[in-house]
């Protein structure tokens, strides 16, 4: 059967821990749940850091440093470290832990976008933290900032650390900004693009969304030159990743985007949701790639040159 690489991502930044009480925030509950998540068939996790204490975004070296360590020591997934952080962090300081940890993987977002997390807030009931509805509040007029020159930072950082970009593409116009990279030789063949979708403020999640981007990637980079997988915002995470199964392409899930195991019932965790994908990828004659085989399909560096 054709592989598919499942990536989990564990807690992400936009999900605020009142939406649900099975997100894990403590570097001790990220790591288990990332652990559990490959025990149920993810190839790599994609790991963001919280504040232990209330659950806020955080791009602290310490913050990171606990989980991924633990997550090493006790699985073999492929670690994707994110440089997404949060809305208050420059991308210098969203990218230092590239430097630090020198993952097999980081993340890369290929645009400046509006990034919208306030239809939370229309949600009724008491907030968890304080930080929460303000947080989701300042996202009405919040630019996701990701500037050409913000990508040469991070290119000349993947490069020095051979760390392998999960190319996160939300919109057309990024493909269009990673084409300019790849004229400019910024960026090494093969590619892995993650396509993001149904962040308020980029493509949405129909069907045609996903096979417009991927025949447009096709164009500008030559399918033999790129790998891909998906990753839907919400409940219709499932249907892309049913899309995507049946397109040849990887799939991604997790809290981080979606805490809904079917329509209005949480996820209990992110083995829950790596699990369901498994189910519908069997259906499809596909397979779960195991870590030592997404890394072969990637051409990942391995895990014994990353420095934590
Ligand atoms: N949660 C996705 C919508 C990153 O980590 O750099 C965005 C993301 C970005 O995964
Ligand atoms: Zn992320």
């Amino acid at each position: 059967m054709e592989k598919v690489i499942i990536t989990a991502a564990i807690t992400g930044a936009a999900t605020v821990p009142t939406l649900t009480p099975y997100l894990p925030h403590t570097p001790k509950e990220i790591a288990a749940s990332a652990i559990e998540a490959a025990r149920a068939g993810a190839a790599i996790v994609h790991i963001h850091a919280r504040h232990p204490e209330h659950g806020a975004p955080s791009s602290d070296p310490a913050h990171f440093r606990e989980s991924l360590n633990e997550i090493k020591a006790k699985s073999d997934a492929v670690i994707c470290i994110s440089t997404g952080g949060s809305p208050t962090m420059s991308v210098q300081e969203r990218a230092a832990n590239v430097g630090v940890f020198k993952p097999e993987m980081c993340s890369f977002n290929l645009g400046s976008m509006n990034f919208g997390l306030h239809p939370a807030l229309k949600r009724r009931g008491e907030w968890k933290y304080p930080w929460e509805p303000k947080f989701l509040e300042m996202s009405k007029d919040f630019v996701f900032k990701n500037t050409f020159l913000d990508f040469e930072h991070l290119c000349k950082l993947t490069r020095e650390h051979q760390v392998k970009p999960e190319l996160e593409i939300y919109d057309v116009g990024h493909l269009y900004n990673l084409a300019y990279l790849v004229q400019e030789k910024m960026i090494d063949f093969p590619m892995h693009l993650q396509f993001v979708m149904g962040v308020l403020g980029g493509i949405g999640t129909m069907p045609e969304d996903l096979t417009f981007l991927k025949r447009k990637a096709d164009t500008l980079f030559g399918a033999e030159n790129y790998t891909w997988s998906e990753v839907g915002v919400g409940i219709a995470q499932f249907n892309l990743a049913a899309i995507s199964l049946q397109m040849g392409g990887h799939v991604r899930v997790g809290l981080e985007d979606n805490i809904y195991i079917r329509r209005g019932v949480l996820a209990k965790s992110n083995a829950e949701l790596v699990q369901k994908v498994i189910r519908m990828a069997a259906e499809l004659d596909r397979e779960p790639a195991t870590p030592e085989e997404a890394r072969q399909i990637l051409r990942l560096k391995g895990k014994d040159k990353v420095n934590f």
